[in-house]
């Protein structure tokens, strides 16, 4: 959330900055701002309420030509999103900062600063930190030395950039729980939240550590650690393509998302084989010796990818045999824990910088579990550095903030996880390779289960008046049920919500009637029985019913309901197969009620604030 981008150059960055804000765009998008100091090292800064392109719009009628420069688009956390609210926050037309983070002692901050006589023209807690600066600038301390000990007053989590007309050749950063990274050019130098802000620029990066510092000018990149002392951090060449974020045909990115999970899917199982054996070391050199002590499983998430995690706990389960809990990570970082001996700690995260999930993994060390293991797209992130073993997803950049490929991939590889840990639990060899077979035909699945598209699109003109949904699903269905409400309260705005589908007469038939359309997940397994006998509840009340089975459920027999055949899948991969009608319905109901699919209102994607 909220996106950051800096350079300084020997031509004038504007463009650089403009271009990194649209690939950041997806962090946040209810306001974004730029200054540079020009010519005369005098600070100009222009700032929009809404998107980025009210922003370009505002840069075409009046330019800012500086050769060093910050950015930002803005998820609120403090203050409504406005023009003054909007970052860059400046300081006396002195100090200009951006900020993604908390600044949590603001408000004590903000009282000291006004007794001192600064002035606030916003509510945001990030303006202190503009006023902050200035006050050790008052008293004689170099840019750099100023912003350090700014961030030794600062509570909470924060990224900034920040330059100052003062010291016109240097643009300082500074990380302390939120990501930044700093791009290598020639003869240029740039900061971003994420790599994907500059892969036009440069495929040459180095990751902060948290309590890093460091001075950028067009002659290099200078680092110091958490006590000033100069550090050197790798230099890391990306492989992200420049156009790996481009929308191509599709109307959003979302549906493109959408269409390329075979091919993300197939990218997330390619090499984690030989013959049809897993690898150990898909996980990492360590994996095979810290997963042979593996006796229990502790899965910590977030939204999308806490789902995933719950359709694990039912594959580690039922699979190998090892039990498995799964907890959302702002309720696990925040209560005591009774922690198993041989606990494998596993976090899930697209972006790998959610900061529940990271502080979640930092506390999991803390209290005791010795081993840890992330499941997330982005290589270079936070939670994949500071795990001791990893599996990637493949799932290439995901810009639409409800989560699709990042989804399915996640499953993938929490599968090849279960695997794994059950290889030495007694999973047989057979048990194995025909669960290994079933994954090599997944891709094609996918494929043949998006040919349904056109009939979810007839399904997806009868929601555009309903205000709730009613999702049910069963055993490692109801996480996928929960999946699907999410997806369609995300974009579409309509109220959902999941249950198992036994609670139904606990509570929730109350609420049907012929306004409340039921989605049913209904493959044809040993709970069918039981999951159509609550299908018929919800019939004999007036529901709206809407069945996704698969072609050979015995669900013919229920006269009404709306009914839509997946092709006949192998149980243990049918949550991967069930998922993709339901976002696609999600994404239809979205374009009938005409709201923006991508950027869906109050939400954005790598969610890097508590
Ligand atoms: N607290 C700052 C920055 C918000 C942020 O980082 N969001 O993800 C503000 O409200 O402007």
């Amino acid at each position: 959330m909220c996106g950051i981008v800096g350079a300084i150059a020997h031509r004038t960055v504007t463009p650089v900055l403009l271009e990194g804000l649209k690939r950041l765009e997806y962090r946040g998008y209810d306001s974004a701002g730029i200054a540079v100091l020009d010519q005369d090292h005098t600070l100009l800064r222009t700032r929009r309420i809404g998107k980025i392109l009210e922003l370009e719009a505002a840069l075409q009628q009046a330019p800012l030509v500086g050769r060093i420069g910050i950015a930002h688009t803005r998820w609120a956390t403090h203050g409504v999103p406005s023009e003054r609210n909007a970052h860059p926050h400046v300081c006396r037309e002195r100090v200009a900062v951006v900020h993604n983070g908390i600044v949590e002692n603001y408000e004590a901050l903000r009282g000291e600063l006004q007794a001192k006589g600064y002035e606030f023209t916003s509510e945001t807690d990030t303006e202190v930190i503009a006023h902050q600066i200035d006050v050790f600038l008052e008293q004689g301390l170099p840019l750099l030395k100023a912003v350090q000990a700014t961030c030794g007053v600062l509570r909470g989590a924060f990224a900034i950039g920040v330059i100052s007309s003062a010291h016109p050749r240097e643009l300082v950063a500074a990380r302390q729980g939120s990501p930044l990274v700093v791009g290598l050019g020639d003869s240029e130098n740039y900061i971003a939240s994420d790599v994907f802000a500059l892969v036009a620029e440069t495929q040459r990066f180095l990751f902060l550590e948290d309590g890093d510092t460091a001075v950028l000018t067009t002659d290099g990149v200078e680092i110091y650690d958490a006590a000033g002392a100069a550090v050197e951090r790798p230099v890391h060449e990306t492989r992200i393509a420049a156009d790996a974020v481009e929308r191509g045909e599709y109307r959003h990115y979302m549906q493109k998302e959408i269409h390329e999970q075979a091919i993300a899917v197939e990218k997330t199982l390619d090499g984690r084989y030989q013959g049809e054996r897993l690898l150990d070391e898909a996980f990492g050199d360590t994996a095979a010796a810290i997963f042979d002590q593996v006796r229990n499983v502790q899965i910590v998430a977030c939204g999308t990818s806490y789902h995933a995690g719950m359709v694990a706990r039912y594959w580690m389960e039922e699979i190998a045999g090892v039990p498995c809990q799964v907890e959302v990570a702002s309720e696990f970082r925040y209560r005591r824990h009774v922690v198993q001996p041989g606990t494998l700690f596993v976090t899930i995260s697209q972006s790998g910088e959610t900061a529940d999930t990271l502080a979640a993994l930092k506390q999991a060390r803390l209290i005791g579990y010795t081993h840890t293991l992330a499941i997330c797209n982005v290589p270079e992130s936070s939670l994949v550095r500071e795990s001791e073993l990893a599996l990637m997803t493949r799932a290439g950049p995901e810009i639409g903030v409800a989560s699709t490929k990042a989804f399915t991939t996640q499953l993938t590889a929490l599968l090849l996880l279960v695997i794994a840990i059950g290889k030495r639990n007694g999973i047989s060899k057979e048990r194995e390779v025909a669960i290994v077979r079933e994954l090599h035909r997944l891709p094609s699945q996918i494929e043949q289960v998006l040919r349904l598209e056109p009939e979810i699109v007839k399904w997806a003109e009868n929601f555009g008046d309903k205000k709730d949904a009613l999702y049910l699903g069963r055993g490692m269905h109801y996480p996928v049920a929960m999946e699907g409400a999410l997806k369609l309260k995300e974009i579409s705005y309509i109220h959902a919500e999941a249950y198992p589908a036994g609670e139904l007469k606990h509570g929730p038939l109350a609420l049907i009637d012929d306004q409340m359309p039921v989605i049913a997940v209904a493959p044809n397994n040993e709970l069918l029985e039981k999951l159509k006998s609550n299908l018929q509840e919800v019939q004999a009340r007036g529901g709206e019913l809407y069945v996704f089975a698969d072609v050979n459920a015995p669900l013919e027999s229920m006269a009404g309901v709306k009914l839509l055949r997946v092709a006949e899948v192998n149980d243990v991969l049918a949550p991967i197969i069930y998922t993709i009608p339901l976002q696609l319905l999600a994404y239809h109901v979205a374009l009938i009620k005409g709201t923006d699919v991508d950027q869906p209102r109050n939400l954005a994607k790598s969610v890097t604030v508590e």
